[in-house]
């Protein structure tokens, strides 16, 4: 016998619209707090990533011309408006079209939410200058997203999976409970309403952050940078090899590898931006950054490499930098004798121990306040940076720097040392093959091979190819900048044959020591080895 009741017949047949709204509302809320919070993530940590306008730019990249055109002529400037509110519109209308699904036939709306999520990680991914971390927000939306969705739905009001639960269980076990009670239906919307609140307030703080970054990266580009009183040394015209997909002599800002602890890139006025020179010194030095660009100020090109660079690999790049001699500070604060580590600090608290010779030598050790003609990019230290040619960026390159003291390698330690790596790290002699690309296929015949070699504060003499186990074959060398710039090489591989062969690269330094073919590890001090690939050749 069943025994059906006014009220438990409300839970077979649930009000149509009732059964479809609340699940909707559930799968809205989801989905405004997944965006919200990954919003707020990339404003954070991934200032490029913010998945409403990534997928906008997918967007803009695969709409047919004739429909931006359309689109542009319909809505003028306001067109980039309308694409956003469009594509949070129809997200909204999918997080429904989830909540309804999920409550329906689980898992299949948390199923739709990680399809929404998977192009937003794929809209992300795919710019051209899209790193690893901006994959996070993509990722923190579709996790929120999915929980919530899960949580909202099991606690919907209505027996929940609409007739399962009613029908799996003996109706005389279940408690009459029409439509859910009061009491279910008001903590259902108290759930749904926080997880909306959360979604919009994320939202909210996620645009007043990037406001504030835009903000400060419009500051950073109003100010045009003081004439330099030493210009850099000019390039020589034979600096660049022509050939194609070789390195750029110079790289771009845009693509200038970025390496920091930093979560969050600090955001600095350069108003109020200070460098204090502490510590064992005769006399403390504050300088702030009008008084800075007051200073006659040096250009230098300056090739930048991170510890954690393997043989090969791309953490390294070559600027112009505009900025002051850290010497000459120095010299205004006089150093005690004791002294022998400069630990400066990044406003984020970041510190690394420079040796005091490697600042005071001559060499272009300098504060700089420019790259590449343009202010420091505020991910590459803004307002303010050290670059200390011939060491490796954790023990020279502090960005957002706010402090010098003189210490000493005894007493302190930058900010890697006690994590494994070493307390001096001058960069190691190495070459890189950037042509042809590894694993690529090339066509018989000639085949240019060429690169990039480096070794600073001495120069490189010579580089050589090897092609399979051949002989070591000489490269023709690129005109040096400096002995503190990469120089390209290239190598003109004749008659190569048919088959799969593997090309090697070893430079020499103006001192005549050889590249090792011992392979290091990155850790403690920077990697070693000849840097090898493998072609395989066409007939
Ligand atoms: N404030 C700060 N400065 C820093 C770091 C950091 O983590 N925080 N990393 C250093 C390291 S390890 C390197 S290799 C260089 C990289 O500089 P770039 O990001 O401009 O290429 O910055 C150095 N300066
Ligand atoms: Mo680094």
């Amino acid at each position: 016998m069943v025994y059906v009741s006014p009220d438990t017949a409300a839970i077979a047949t649930p009000h149509p619209a009732r059964a479809l709204w609340r699940p909707a509302a559930a799968g809205v809320a989801a989905a405004l707090a997944g965006l919200g919070v990954a919003e707020l993530t990339a404003a954070w940590i991934a200032p490029g990533a913010s998945p409403v306008l990534t997928v906008g730019a997918l967007i803009i990249d695969i709409v047919p011309a004739a429909v931006k055109d359309l689109v542009i002529g319909l809505f003028g400037t306001a067109d980039k408006i309308v694409l956003i509110v469009t594509i949070v519109f129809v997200l909204l209308l999918a997080a429904g079209l989830a909540g309804i699904v999920e409550n329906r036939r689980p898992p299949f709306g948390r199923l739709l939410v990680v399809v929404i999520g998977a192009i937003a990680l794929f809209a992300a991914l795919s710019r051209s200058s899209a790193s690893t971390l901006d994959a996070v927000p993509a990722v923190v939306a579709m996790g929120v997203a999915a929980i919530a969705l899960t949580v909202l739905t099991t606690r919907l009001p209505v027996d929940r999976r609409t007739g399962h639960a009613a029908t799996a269980s003996p109706p005389e076990q279940v408690p009459a409970r029409p439509e859910g009670s009061g009491a279910d239906r008001r903590r259902f919307l108290v759930y749904t309403g926080i997880t909306a609140g959360i979604g919009v307030l994320a939202l909210a703080g996620g645009q007043f952050s990037a406001a504030a970054t835009r903000a400060a990266d419009a500051a950073r580009a109003l100010f045009t940078l003081p004439r330099p009183s030493v210009r850099a040394a000019a390039i020589p015209a034979g600096a660049s090899l022509d050939v194609a997909g070789i390195t750029p002599l110079i790289t771009p800002n845009a693509d200038f590898y970025r390496i920091d602890t930093a979560l969050s890139v600090p955001r600095i006025d350069p108003t109020t931006w200070r460098l204090k020179i502490t510590g064992m010194v005769e006399n403390e030095v504050e300088i702030d950054f009008a008084e800075l660009l007051a200073l006659p100020l040096e250009e230098s090109t300056t090739t930048l490499a991170c510890v954690s660079n393997y043989v090969g690999g791309d953490l390294i790049g070559n600027a112009t930098w505009l900025g002051y001699p850290i010497r000459k500070l120095l010299a205004r604060a006089k150093p005690t004798r004791d002294a022998d580590m400069v630990l400066s600090t990044s406003q984020d608290g970041f510190t690394a121990g420079t040796p005091i010779g490697a600042l005071t030598d001559g060499r272009n050790a300098i504060l700089a306040v420019g790259m590449n003609g343009e202010p420091l990019p505020l991910e590459h230290g803004y307002p303010v940076r050290m670059v200390v040619p011939g060491l490796y960026g954790y023990v020279s390159a502090t960005k957002w720097v706010v402090e010098l003291k003189l210490t000493r390698f005894d007493q302190e330690q930058g900010y890697w040392t006690p994590r494994g790596w070493s307390a001096e790290g001058p960069v190691k002699l190495s070459s890189r093959i950037d042509v042809p690309r590894q694993g690529t296929s090339v066509s018989a015949g000639s085949i240019v091979i060429a690169g990039v070699a480096w070794s600073q504060q001495v120069g490189i003499s010579a580089v050589a190819v090897q092609i399979d186990d051949g002989p070591w074959q000489n490269a023709t060398l690129a005109d040096a900048i400096s002995v503190d710039t990469w120089r390209q090489w290239a190598y003109t591989w004749d008659n190569a044959s048919a088959g799969d062969h593997t090309v090697s690269v070893r430079a020499t330094d103006a001192a005549g020591l050889v590249q090792t073919s011992a392979t290091a590890d990155v850790a403690p001090n920077g990697a070693t080895g000849l840097h090898e690939i493998s072609v395989s050749v066409s007939g």
